[in-house]
C-alpha cells in the first residue's frame, strides 16, 4: 500500500492540554507519526511519498469542506496572536470563551480570544506556530491518496497529523483542526466516484464529519466509538443520529460502552459493513483511530495488538478502493505495530486480487 506521508506533521507541536483544571503534557505527539512511519518501513509495507498537489487543487476541496473565515482564522491565527505580545511565541494559544446556546455565532468578533472560542468547542487543543502548516500538509495527503485511488490505485494510507475527524465545518478541537478524512472523501466525490462511505473505527465519535456530511446523500458516515453519555466528545454520537433531510439514514452511529473487548467490538464492525455494503459505496475512506487499543492511555476499549489485522481483514471484505487516513491512537510504544498490522491485514486479504495494483504498491 502507497503511503503519503505529511512531513510538515512535526511543526505542530502541542504543549499542553486542558484537563481536570491542570495544564497536562499534550496527548497528540509528534512521536506518533514517526513511531508509524518507522514501522511502516522496517515491515516494508508499500511506498512512502510526500504529497504533490496544486494549491489551487488543495484550496478548492478544502473550501467544501471547511468555511472560509474559519479558514482565513487558522491561517493567520499564530500571525495574530504573537503580534499583540513577542512573549506569545513561547506559549500556545487555547481558548477559554464560547458562544453556546443564546450567544451569536453570526457576528465575527474583531477580539482575537472570542474568535479563538467562536472557532473551537474543547481547550484540549492548543494552537501553534505550525498548526496551520502541519494541518494543510495532511489535507495535501488525503487529496494525493485521493489521486491515487482516482487514477486506479487500490489503497492509500494518509499518515499525517494533526488528527481531522473531529473539526467541522468552521471548529476545531478534540487535537483536530482540518477533516483529512473529509477532504479525501469530498477529492473522490469531485473525481467522480458518485457514492463515497466514510467507517470512523477511532475510539472518540467523529463529530466533525458527521455533521459535514449530516445532509448529504452522496456520503454515508457510518461510526463505532465511546458511548458519548460518557466519553469524549459527549455531545455527538448517539445511535438516533441518522442524518437529515437528503443525508436521513446516511449517518449511522454504533456507541459502546467503555470496557467493551474485540468480540463485542468486531460485530459492531461486522454491522457497519452491512450498512456500507448496503449502500453500495464507490469508494471507502477509514477514520483509522488506533485508540480502541487496550493500553491506550485516554480511552476504554479493549483491542489487542493482534485485533488489528483482523480489522484490516474485516475491511477488506468489503472489496472497496479505500484510503485510510491516522486519527487518534496515543499509546507510543504500540502506534507503530497496531497501524502497520491493520495496513498489513487489508493488503493480505485484498491487494493481490487487484489488477490495478501495480506491483511496487502489492505491500
Ligand atoms: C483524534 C482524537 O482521538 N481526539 C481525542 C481528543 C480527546 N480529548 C480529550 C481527552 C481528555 C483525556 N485526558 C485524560 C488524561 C489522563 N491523564
Ligand atoms: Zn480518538
Amino acid at each position: 500500500m502507497i503511503t503519503f506521508y505529511n512531513d510538515k506533521h512535526s511543526l505542530h507541536q502541542g504543549k499542553f492540554e486542558m484537563f481536570r483544571g491542570e495544564l497536562v503534557p499534550c496527548h497528540e505527539v509528534a512521536s506518533r507519526a514517526d513511531r508509524i512511519l518507522s514501522e511502516i518501513e522496517r515491515r516494508r509495507l508499500g511506498s512512502v511519498k510526500k504529497p504533490r498537489i496544486e494549491d489551487k487543487q488543495l484550496e478548492e476541496i478544502v473550501d467544501k469542506v471547511h468555511a472560509k473565515r474559519y479558514l482565513e482564522f487558522l491561517r493567520h491565527a499564530w500571525e495574530e496572536w504573537t503580534g499583540f505580545d513577542p512573549k506569545n511565541r513561547q506559549r500556545d494559544v487555547l481558548p477559554s470563551v464560547w458562544p453556546v446556546r443564546s450567544l451569536r455565532s453570526d457576528q465575527l468578533p474583531q477580539n482575537f480570544a472570542a474568535r479563538m472560542g467562536l472557532f473551537s468547542f474543547d481547550a484540549g487543543t492548543p494552537l501553534t506556530v505550525g498548526t496551520w502548516a502541519s494541518s494543510w500538509g495532511g489535507a495535501a495527503c488525503a487529496i494525493a491518496a485521493a489521486n491515487h485511488i482516482l487514477s486506479g490505485g487500490h489503497a492509500a494510507f494518509v499518515l499525517t497529523r494533526p488528527p481531522g475527524h473531529h473539526a467541522g465545518h468552521d471548529f476545531f478541537g478534540g487535537y483536530c483542526f482540518i477533516n483529512n478524512a473529509a477532504v479525501a472523501a469530498q477529492a473522490l466525490r469531485d473525481g467522480g466516484k458518485e457514492k463515497v462511505a466514510i467507517l470512523d473505527v477511532d475510539y472518540h465519535h467523529g463529530n466533525g464529519t458527521q455533521a459535514i456530511f449530516y445532509d448529504r446523500a452522496d456520503i454515508l458516515f457510518v461510526s463505532i466509538h465511546g458511548d458519548p453519555a460518557t466519553e469524549y466528545p459527549f455531545f455527538l454520537g448517539y445511535s438516533d443520529e441518522k442524518g437529515e433531510g437528503a443525508g436521513f439514514g446516511c449517518s449511522i452511529n454504533i456507541p459502546l460502552p467503555r470496557g467493551t473487548g474485540f468480540p463485542a467490538w468486531s460485530n459492531a464492525l461486522l454491522q457497519a459493513l452491512d450498512a456500507i455494503t448496503d449502500f453500495n459505496a464507490d469508494a471507502l475512506v477509514v477514520s483509522l483511530g488506533l485508540d480502541t487499543y487496550a493500553g491506550d492511555p485516554i480511552s476504554g476499549f479493549q483491542l489487542n495488538t493482534d485485533d488489528f489485522f483482523s480489522v484490516g481483514e474485516m475491511i477488506a471484505t468489503l472489496g472497496l478502493t479505500t484510503i485510510f487516513a491516522l486519527e487518534g491512537g496515543y499509546a507510543l510504544d504500540a502506534i507503530g505495530q497496531n497501524t502497520a498490522n491493520v495496513l498489513e491485514g487489508f493488503h493480505r486479504a485484498s491487494g493481490r486480487k487487484n489488477s490495478n495494483t501495480s506491483n511496487n504498491e502489492q505491500l
